[in-house]
Parts: structure tokens; C-alpha cells; sequence
């Protein structure tokens, strides 16, 4: 823990969303670009092939309830 970074009190997690509806490159960088511009996110990978994301947050900062709302707002189907 260190004071410049203004780490104190975060609580890094990982998590991976299955995205439906994603079908090329395009569908891909909008969900990421959705996910990374939301407060408290680290890194969001999505995984074509796969239909998920991996993401990188801060719980005290984001919530996945938050980031599926990103998704699904960018025009995609979580779950
Ligand atoms: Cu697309």
C-alpha cells in the first residue's frame, strides 16, 4: 500500500462476463472501450471467439452490476 498511487482501500477483483451478440472486431473493441471508460476498471479483454470478458476492477471504485450495464448499454446481452 502506498500513498501516491491511492491504493488504500482497493479491492482489486477479476471477473469473466459471457457478452452475447458480439460477432467481429468492431463488437469487440465497443465493449472494451465501454468497460475501460468506466471508474475504477484496470483492464477489460474481450474474448471473441470465446463471447467473454475479462475484466480487471476496482470493487471499491466500479461493481459488475455497473459494468454489465456498460455492455449492455453499448447494445450487448450479458449472461
Ligand atoms: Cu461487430
Amino acid at each position: 500500500m502506498c500513498k501516491t498511487c491511492g491504493c488504500h482501500g482497493s479491492k482489486p477483483e477479476k471477473e469473466l462476463i459471457k457478452v452475447a451478440g458480439m460477432t467481429c472486431g468492431h463488437c469487440k473493441n465497443a465493449v472494451e472501450k465501454a468497460v475501460r471508460g468506466l471508474p475504477g476498471v484496470l483492464a477489460a479483454q474481450v474474448d471473441l471467439a470465446a463471447g467473454t470478458l475479462a475484466v480487471d476492477f476496482d470493487s471499491g471504485k466500479s461493481s459488475l452490476g455497473s459494468i454489465k450495464k456498460a455492455v449492455e448499454e453499448a447494445g450487448y446481452q450479458v449472461g
